[in-house]
């Protein structure tokens, strides 16, 4: 999954893509690499982040979606939002899956996806992007992600949502300190227990800055390393800012686990 955030204050990228057309070619960019997900987002979720109005971000991420249908891009979009309104539109501009890294706070976010029969993220979080880094405390943290994303994916169905349709991500860097990221990624396998595919979002997260001394645009080898063990743990999809080298350290990884025959052409795109 690549991801194009069309912001002005992203972590990493933020005010790189805001104009729509740099945006649509960055998108064009990461789907020439290898994405098999374009991941759009208008609302920047790092820690303390401003809130961003509904129209404002319809404003910014749906002037992308349509620039990449007209550009003739196929790829499945997702979008990176946490509000019903925003998805609604996306989804009708050509979006196929909602990110949500608030696990439907929006409560009418899970009858709408029922209803679009759309693809569905889930993500652990703790409290909310303004305060998530406020000495996050946990018995076990595994354990509390694995039952908080349990208790969603419940509430996704009781909505009407197709289980089959959602994927669950422990949210890496969302109330979390170093060692909390760390352990959630090496102990990911736990919560494959859950039953449905799992997503990763560590690109050039604080915790890799953090152990290498490297500034965000400097993360790449860390990023590496925390996407092809959290593969090895049983991620299956990796949402990244970097997608070739993601796509070729995969193509690696994956020979080497045995779990595909480096002779054989890449498996047909993810849907
Ligand atoms: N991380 C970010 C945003 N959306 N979605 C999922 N499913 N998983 C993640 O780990 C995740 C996410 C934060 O990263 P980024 O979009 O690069 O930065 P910002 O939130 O500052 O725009």
């Amino acid at each position: 999954m690549g991801i194009v955030n069309v912001t002005p204050d992203s972590f990493s990228d933020g005010g790189d893509f805001l104009d729509p057309e740099r945006a649509v070619a960055h998108g064009l960019a990461l789907a020439d690499e290898g994405a098999d997900v374009l991941d759009i987002g208008g609302e920047s979720t790092r820690p303390g982040a401003a809130a961003v109005a509904a129209e404002e971000e319809l404003d910014r991420v749906l002037p992308v979606i349509e620039g990449l249908r007209s550009a003739g891009c196929g790829l499945p979009i997702s979008i990176d939002t946490s509000k019903a309104a925003v998805a609604e539109r996306a989804l009708e501009a050509g979006a196929s899956i909602v990110n949500d890294v608030t696990a439907l706070s929006d409560e009418r976010m899970a009858a709408l996806c029922a209803e679009a029969g759309c693809g569905l993220i889930l993500m652990h979080m703790k409290g909310t992007p303004r305060t998530m880094q406020e000495n996050p405390t946990y018995e076990d943290v595994v354990g509390e992600v694995r039952d908080f994303l349990a208790d969603a994916l419940a509430r996704a169905v009781a909505a009407g949502v197709d289980e089959e349709a959602v994927r669950l991500d422990p949210g890496i860097g969302f109330g979390k300190t170093v060692d909390h990221n760390l352990e959630l990624i090496d102990r990911l396998g736990e919560l494959r227990s859950l039953g449905r595919p799992l997503v990763l979002g560590a690109s050039r997260k604080r915790f890799i800055g953090t152990i290498t001394g490297r500034e965000v645009g400097d993360r790449a080898g860390g990023t590496l390393a925390a996407n092809v063990i959290g593969v090895a743990r049983g991620a299956e999809m990796l949402r990244v800012h970097d997608v070739r080298a993601a796509r070729e350290a995969l193509l690696v990884a994956e020979a080497i686990l045995g779990r595909r025959d480096w002779r054989e052409p890449e498996p047909a795109v993810a849907s």
